[in-house]
């Protein structure tokens, strides 16, 4: 009784990630996605896409006021990004620890941005930061029939 309670209680959630026009140019998408795959989290969702100026916009329309605004927009359309949805028990905060701080220079060793990039507006990677803007942003960018549901074999060997 008391493991299935608790087991209502951890929310599966999904988070939005996606590998920018640097990311896919340096060729570390293998590399990203495998940091997430590694750890336990289920793909539901992947294609390589080139990003539309007015999908860049709404998807950062939280930063619209910033000045580094009109140059987040060109980095992001400028070469196709990896989009992917993840999905997992607190797997919004996890993606967030794997990827790191905005400033790759702040950003932990052994965290993605620590890892494998050195400039705020190179940062190789997004994730969202919320399960609200997790399911927000899945929305914006697949369409309907390019979220898959399924069990991977590996699910009893994860969590007990
Ligand atoms: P996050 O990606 O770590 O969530 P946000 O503050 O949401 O960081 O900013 C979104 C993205 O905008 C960053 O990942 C980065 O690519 C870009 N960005 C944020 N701050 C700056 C800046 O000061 N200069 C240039 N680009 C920035
Ligand atoms: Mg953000």
């Amino acid at each position: 009784f008391l493991p299935h309670l608790m087991a209502a209680l951890e929310q599966v959630d999904e988070t939005y990630i996606m590998v920018k026009p640097d990311g896919v140019q340096r060729g570390l998408v293998g590399e990203i996605i495998s940091r997430f795959e590694k750890k336990g989290f289920k793909l539901t969702g992947l294609k390589l896409f080139q990003c539309p100026k007015d999908l860049a916009e709404e998807h950062y329309k939280d930063l619209n006021a910033k000045p580094f605004f009109p140059k987040l927009i060109e980095y992001i359309t400028s070469g196709p990004v990896v989009c992917m949805a993840w999905e997992g028990v607190g797997v919004v905060a996890s993606a967030r620890k794997l990827i790191g701080s905005t400033n790759p220079l702040q950003a932990e060793p052994g965290t993605i941005r620590g890892d494998l990039a050195v400039q705020t507006g190179r940062n190789v990677v997004h994730g969202s930061d919320s399960p609200e803007n997790g399911k927000r942003e899945i929305a914006l960018w697949f369409k309907e029939g390019e979220i898959c549901q399924w069990t991977p074999a590996q699910e009893p060997w994860l969590r007990e």
